[in-house]
């Protein structure tokens, strides 16, 4: 997710593992260090200042230098100082209204439409079981209504329109009456988008915002912006009186120095995260597990709470016991990743995994997952619990059998040894977790 960045705090925290002891000077020099990444990553001058400021005087305190290990003590420092600049806490949504109102708005292309169906699909899951009426009121767009109107019907959620009208205020009227006859428990209005922040859309929003009453109004950042996304959140903010954010787009090329910078600037909370293109590609955000990804520490808690909505939990368990022995076999590995498949794209989730920066090449396409399936049932039962060597022979009867190459086979082979030899280094992870103080959780025991 934060590549550069989580590799720039990695490098620092290693650097500072061979230190025996911290002292003022090199604690200035990580100090540094963290404010050129955080900078660097887009982070906001402020922000960035003052964070580093409170880590410094943090791990100049007595009980830092007296500590036996202090640079275990840095790294918590700095883990703790981002979860509480992220907000601490997971922040709540307000529904109370009949229905609960809750206003989008942002940038042209920053998600809004796709965010009004995540939420509404986040709203109908059990555990709420809220049900939602989404108001098309962004006109300004020929295809936007459309775009709705699709996503709409994947989830099984109405999408309120009026044919011919050309103002999103009779529009958003309308459906608000709509949702009051329908007994609806929320009502989620995407607005348009603009490209800039301009005077029209600003008085737009304000007059749906007074016509609405919204309990939410949520700003949606794309996080690839970094620091412009910070900029908007607190014009819109300021115009329109914002009551927290979405930040989208954290599977592309995000730059952490939305999320580490926005809730600081704005003082309201970020409420959800979107990491992928899918619906279910959504959740609440958590400051504790966004540090974890920023420092390069995986993304533990959300992996568990997706695979725990996913995967029946006998099976998970039975997983887990052999991850835990790292005793799985070429069955289980061809098991484990159909597993992961239905949990949602397997690459943002093989990245939240702690560590997996080491597993390169590491098989998790969803294409490849065919290949590595057809290339598993050509392996003999000895082969797939590796009671024989795969020499090369053995490998070339695989590819045929399986209709792909030896590079195929060589590489798949690779990545099982890879996953295999990562689940044998989990104690010490789990060891490096717990110094930390990050939870640990059922994936882990
Ligand atoms: N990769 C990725 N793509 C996303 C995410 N959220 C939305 N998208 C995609 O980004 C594009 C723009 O999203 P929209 O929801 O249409 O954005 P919008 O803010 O409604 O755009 P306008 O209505 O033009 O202002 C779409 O192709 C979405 O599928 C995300 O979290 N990750
Ligand atoms: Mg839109």
């Amino acid at each position: 997710m934060f590549g550069t960045l989580s590799e720039k705090f990695q490098n620092l925290f290693s650097g500072l593992l061979a230190k025996k002891k911290l002292t003022e000077d090199n604690v200035s020099d990580a100090v540094r260090q963290v404010r050129l990444a955080l900078l660097d990553a887009d982070v906001n001058y402020t922000v960035a200042s003052n964070f580093v400021k409170r880590v410094k005087e943090k791990s100049l305190g007595d009980e830092v230098l007296k500590s036996v290990k202090p640079d275990q003590q840095f790294i918590k420092i700095v883990h703790d100082e981002l979860i509480a600049l992220m907000g601490s806490e997971e922040a709540s949504l307000n529904c109370k209204g009949e229905p609960a109102v809750i206003l989008m708005c942002g940038l042209q292309g920053s998600g809004k439409t796709t965010q009004c169906a995540k939420l509404a699909q986040f709203l109908k899951k059990k555990e709420l079981s809220k049900r939602s009426l989404i108001a098309a009121c962004d006109l300004q767009r020929p295809a936007a209504i459309l775009q709705l109107q699709k996503l709409g019907e994947q989830i099984e959620v109405p999408v309120f329109t009026l044919e011919g009208e050309s103002d999103p205020l009779k529009v958003a009227l309308a459906a608000l009456k709509a949702a009051r006859i329908g007994n609806y428990d929320v009502l989620i209005v995407d607005t348009a988008g603009r490209l800039h922040l301009d005077e029209a859309l600003m008085q737009q929003l304000e007059k749906l915002k007074e016509a609405l009453n919204p309990q939410e109004v949520l700003f949606v950042a794309n996080a690839t912006t970094g620091q412009d996304a910070v900029k908007t959140a607190a014009e819109f903010d300021k115009r329109v009186g914002i009551t927290g954010t979405i930040l989208t787009m954290l599977d592309g090329n995000a730059r952490a120095g939305a999320a580490i910078s926005i809730r600081e600037i704005t003082q309201k909370p970020l409420k959800f995260e979107g990491i992928g293109e899918k619906i279910s590609d959504f959740q609440v955000f958590n400051p504790r597990s966004m540090a974890d990804r920023i420092l390069g520490m995986g993304d533990v808690i959300n992996l568990v709470k997706r695979a725990e909505e996913h995967i029946d939990e006998t099976e998970s368990k039975k997983l887990e016991e052999k991850i835990r022995k790292a005793s799985f076999t070429y069955d289980d590995y061809l098991r484990q990743m159909s597993m992961l498949k239905k949990m949602g794209p397997l690459k943002s989730l093989f990245k939240m995994l702690p560590g997996i920066s080491q597993l390169e090449d590491m098989q998790v396409s969803e294409k490849e997952l065919g290949k590595t399936e057809a290339m598993i049932l050509s392996m003999t039962p000895n082969e797939r619990c590796e009671r024989v060597e795969l020499l090369p022979s053995r490998r070339r009867r695989i590819a045929k059998g399986s209709g792909a190459s030896i590079d195929d086979v060589n590489r798949m082979v690779k990545s099982f040894k890879q996953l295999k030899q990562f689940c044998k280094d989990m104690p010490s992870l789990k060891q490096k977790m717990k110094g930390l103080g990050v939870k640990e959780n059922s994936l882990w025991h």
